[in-house]
């Protein structure tokens, strides 16, 4: 099953199309330089995962990259901070402003109510490794996926997400190789340590991906995103309570308890709960 891809809007760094029937597809599109991020990738992800998140007839986004190289046909997700954007406070773009942004884009992905999908057709390294564990889901090409973390090498670490949720998918032990000893790891590999969900053939990496969010596509979307938030819920502390309760609050609204709430105030009047049910 293929996508009838549209883009929404061309950028520098990134390229950003929908499918029509729910899925919306963000790619990195820096491919000489391994998919490495500078502020101004960072700028144009946030922008278009928030067009994503808006977008109600989107429910799956595919976190995927452009490629191979073309100065030598290898394939990357994403290499992680561009190095030479690199400054003494953060990464530096025209504007001369030292920023750490793509810690803003996790949390975009983290809290985002819909299910966002890492596809990893090559190199998934440093801030790039972060990146597909703060997704959902990972699906990753068989031949070419490589996962690596190479922030201990050049001191520029991740010790949030990337680090300490790692940990929870892939236990302690192995989370601690994975940053202490920056070793390359298979798809097949990830899938075994259990950061990815599936390693898949090269040539249908993409319509995988796309077939996994039709799939989900058809499930009910609030059980989704409810899902969605009571997975985070106790690794984000009260910030992972607050996004969930917000969506509980969301639902009593619909009740005709909550519409009784509302009405007896902007009527000046005592609201009246008597016949709403204490259900066990
Ligand atoms: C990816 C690697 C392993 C691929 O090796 P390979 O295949 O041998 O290719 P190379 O010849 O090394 O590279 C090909 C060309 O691409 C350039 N390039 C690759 N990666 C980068 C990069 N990250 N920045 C800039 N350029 C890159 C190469 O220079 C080469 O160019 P040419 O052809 O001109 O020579 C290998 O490339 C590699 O190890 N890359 C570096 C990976 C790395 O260390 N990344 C940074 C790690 N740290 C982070 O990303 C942390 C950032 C982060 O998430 C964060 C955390 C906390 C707080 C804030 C942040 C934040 O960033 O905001």
């Amino acid at each position: 099953m293929s996508a009838n891809w549209t883009t929404v809007k061309e950028y520098q760094d990134i390229t950003y199309k929908k499918s029509g029937d729910g899925v919306a597809r963000i790619a990195f599109n820096r491919p000489e330089v391994r998919n490495a991020f500078r502020p101004k990738t960072v700028a144009e992800l946030y922008e278009a995962f928030l067009d994503a998140r808006e977008d109600t007839s989107i429910g799956v986004v595919l976190f995927s990259a452009e490629g191979p190289s073309p100065k030598d046909g290898i394939y990357s997700f994403c290499s992680g901070g561009d190095q030479n954007a690199r400054g003494h406070q953060g990464y530096v773009d025209d504007d001369g402003m030292p920023r750490l942004n793509i810690l803003e884009v996790q949390r975009l992905i983290r809290f985002m109510p819909k299910v966002v999908i890492a596809v990893v057709p090559g190199w998934a390294v440093g801030g790039g490794h972060s990146l597909h564990v703060v997704c959902d889901l990972t699906l990753a090409s068989k031949e070419h996926a490589i996962f690596k973390q190479t922030d201990a090498d050049v001191t520029s670490f991740d010790g949030g997400y990337g680090s300490a949720y790692l940990a929870k998918m892939v236990g302690q032990k192995k989370a601690r190789e994975i940053f202490f000893l920056g070793r390359n790891y298979s798809a097949d590999d990830a899938v075994a340590m259990g950061m990815v969900n599936a390693s898949i053939p090269h040539a249908e990496l993409e319509d995988t991906a796309y077939q996994w969010a039709r799939e989900i596509l058809e499930k009910s979307p609030t059980s989704i995103k409810m899902l969605k938030f009571a997975f985070n819920l106790t690794d984000d502390g009260m910030v992972g309570q607050q996004v969930f309760a917000g969506e509980a609050t969301r639902l009593a609204y619909m009740t005709d308890e909550a519409k009784e709430g509302r009405n007896a105030f902007l009527e000046k009047r005592k609201p009246d709960f008597k016949d709403i049910k204490w259900i066990p």
